[in-house]
């Protein structure tokens, strides 16, 4: 129905125009009726969602020394401008997988252009299995951030891991 009521109105418009503009050449032909074309895309069945289990990091960096492997798996990703957001990160040994239990970790994060941290003071706690979560992080401006997971305990001195962050892209 509506589809033969558009049909007409571009009649109309087409004949409109052609009387107007009496210049006899008047080719409406081909144009018009790009529509249909109903490009049915390739079946992509949605399925992605996936296995659950562990969330997936955002990023892994293995520490300087090669002891530490560090994920990083924030609370939103990307990771907004100047909000609040948690960061979960795993730490496990690089060479044996073993998730890093008992030792201290913290988490900051810092600009190394500007030369200062964040304005809030995030809190790291064990959650188990290897992973922490830092709460109250916020990057409070765009640029490059360095997000720093310092790990002491298990005999060497204390490391820090870092991930480059960029931040923090518009959607
Ligand atoms: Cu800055």
């Amino acid at each position: 129905m509506k589809k033969i009521m558009r049909t007409i109105v571009v009649f109309g418009v087409l004949a409109l125009l052609a009387a107007c503009s009496d210049s006899g050449s008047s080719d409406a032909g081909g144009g018009a009726d790009s529509g249909a074309a109903a490009d049915s895309g390739g079946g992509d069945s949605g399925a992605a969602a996936d296995t659950g289990g562990a969330p997936k990091a955002m990023r892994e960096e293995v520490s300087k020394s090669g002891l530490w492997k560090v994920g990083y798996m924030p609370s939103m990703d990307p990771i907004p401008l100047n909000q609040p957001f948690e960061l979960r990160v795993s730490v496990k040994n690089a060479s044996s997988g073993a998730p890093f239990n008992n030792g201290k970790v913290t988490v900051d994060a810092r600009m190394p252009a500007h030369g200062h941290g964040m304005k809030t003071k995030p809190e790291t706690s064990f959650v188990g299995d290897g992973v922490y979560l830092a709460k109250g992080m916020q990057l409070h401006m765009p640029g490059e951030w360095m997000l720093d997971v310092t790990i002491a305990g298990e005999g060497g001195a204390a490391e820090t891991v870092s991930a480059r962050y960029d931040c923090c892209k518009s959607p």
